[in-house]
């Protein structure tokens, strides 16, 4: 049969999806995909048309919460205790799909599952994960957690927070700075150096001495609550001190399970940037035609092309790793350095192609590339990654 003649311009190669090149919704099984396509809709229906105002007011909308939870996306990798259950590449796909809505919605989500849920789960007594998990995973309880201090986030091992014995009970005072979701949670993991090393305490909101002011006139996240935590004398009993864990490793566990979803994540702001680019630069008409057919534009949106396919094969295999018991951190470290540059370099550069419209709220590429100067900062900022990946090419440290 003779092909019908295409449109002067137009390329004959088979349609393929422009924000999925290499078909990784195909390598998903049948329930992975399910978990995203639902994860989508409601992104569709619920986050997209608030957002923008959301973020302009610098409001996180809590409104939002039941549905999330109503979708079992708090704690979605939790076995039991009221939670979904589901593998860890159905979480990336949820963290994918809540950050093509917005950086901030998926922020809450990562606190909420992998930063509170997890070291309660993970290193937490029965009486812990019975009394906190069902709530959490309801979203009737928020949680925050508490690592970074004033006077430097990369280096934890070094915190000034501290918790004494008093009796049976122990007494925390400090600091804790840039906490998501602090103002408005219920329950703070707080770490903090106790004689044996760094301990986990839950700390619950409306003890005598504890306060959570928000941080206000951030440029980024804005759609996030962010605050500070402050600890004078705050009496926490023993039976509210993760037991299972000592040390550092406690709080490093829970930003191996926070920055995997982030390396998801990041993928869905790029992708919603490259959508609303290709939409525009297909209608923009400069020079008697439309701006894509240019070699320079096209250049610049198949170079975001091949950093989102690469940066969505390297999630996918991260979290096959993850689901087969494999994964260490260097692993995620690579995967986070490498997605959150790629998201921020699109976002940039999606917002230039729009020109002047690009600094407006209309379209989405500045909300995205602002979020993203937050989220390649927390979690371990790019630098603590590349050096991660250097100790463990090199043997040495040189942190
Ligand atoms: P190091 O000697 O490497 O390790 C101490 C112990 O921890 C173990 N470990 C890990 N365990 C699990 N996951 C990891 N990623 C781990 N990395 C290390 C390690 O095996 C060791 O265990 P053991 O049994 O031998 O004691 O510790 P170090 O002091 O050399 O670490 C250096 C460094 C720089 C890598 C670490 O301090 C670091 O990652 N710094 C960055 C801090 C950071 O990322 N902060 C994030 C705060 S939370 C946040 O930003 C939330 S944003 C949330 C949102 O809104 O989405
Ligand atoms: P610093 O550690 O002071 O680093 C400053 C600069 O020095 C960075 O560029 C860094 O890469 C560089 N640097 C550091 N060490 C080295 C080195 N050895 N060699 C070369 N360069 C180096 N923290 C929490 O605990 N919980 C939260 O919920 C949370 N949410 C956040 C939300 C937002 C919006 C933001 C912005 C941050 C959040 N953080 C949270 C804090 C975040 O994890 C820290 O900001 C981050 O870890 C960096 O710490 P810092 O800001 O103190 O920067």
């Amino acid at each position: 049969m003779a092909a019908t003649p295409l449109p002067a311009g137009k390329s004959s190669a088979a349609a393929l999806d422009p924000l999925d090149l290499y078909d990784v919704r195909g390598m998903l099984t049948e329930e992975e995909r399910l978990v995203q396509d639902s994860v989508a809709r409601l992104v569709d229906a619920e986050v997209l048309p608030r957002i923008r105002e959301a973020f302009e007011q610098h409001r996180f909308p809590k409104e939002l919460v039941p549905q999330l939870a109503a979708l079992g996306l708090l704690g979605s990798s939790i076995q039991g205790y009221d939670c979904a259950g589901l593998n860890a590449v159905c979480y990336g796909l949820i963290c994918q799909e809540l950050e093509r809505g917005d950086s901030g919605i998926r922020s809450f989500v990562s606190v909420q599952s992998s930063l509170c849920m997890y070291p309660i789960y993970a290193f937490g007594s029965e009486e812990q994960k019975r009394r906190y998990l069902p709530a959490m995973a309801r979203g009737e309880l928020i949680g925050c957690f508490g690592l970074t201090e004033p006077h430097g986030g990369s280096d934890p091992a070094n915190m000034k927070t501290h918790a004494k014995k008093r009796g049976g009970d122990w007494v925390l005072n400090g600091a804790k700075m840039w906490i998501t979701n602090g103002a408005i949670a219920d329950l703070a993991v707080v770490w903090a150096m106790t004689p044996e090393g760094i301990r986990g305490f839950l700390v619950e909101k409306g003890s005598p001495g504890f306060a959570a002011p928000e941080i206000q006139h951030k440029f980024s996240l804005r759609a996030s609550v962010t605050s500070a935590l402050y600890f004078d004398n705050v009496t926490v009993p023993e039976a509210r001190v993760l037991p299972g864990v000592v040390g550092l490793k406690g709080p490093l566990s829970c930003l191996t399970q926070a920055r995997y979803g982030i390396s998801w994540g990041v993928i869905g702001a790029a992708q919603a940037c490259l959508s609303e680019q290709l939409a525009y630069t297909a209608t923009r008409q400069l020079f008697g035609r439309p701006l894509a057919q240019n070699q320079m534009i096209q250049v610049r949106l198949a170079e975001m092309a091949r950093r989102i396919t690469s940066a969505q094969l390297l999630a996918l295999q991260l979290g096959r790793l993850k689901d087969a018991g494999t994964l260490q951190p260097a692993h995620v470290s690579l995967a986070k350095w490498n997605n959150c540059r790629m998201a921020l370099d699109v976002a940039r550069d999606c917002r230039d192609m729009l020109g002047g419209a690009g600094i407006s709220a209309e379209f989405a590429a500045i909300r995205h590339m602002l979020n993203l100067e937050s989220v390649i900062t927390y979690e371990g900022t790019e630098t603590i990654h590349q050096l991660t990946i250097g100790r463990q090419l090199t043997g040495l440290n040189a942190f």
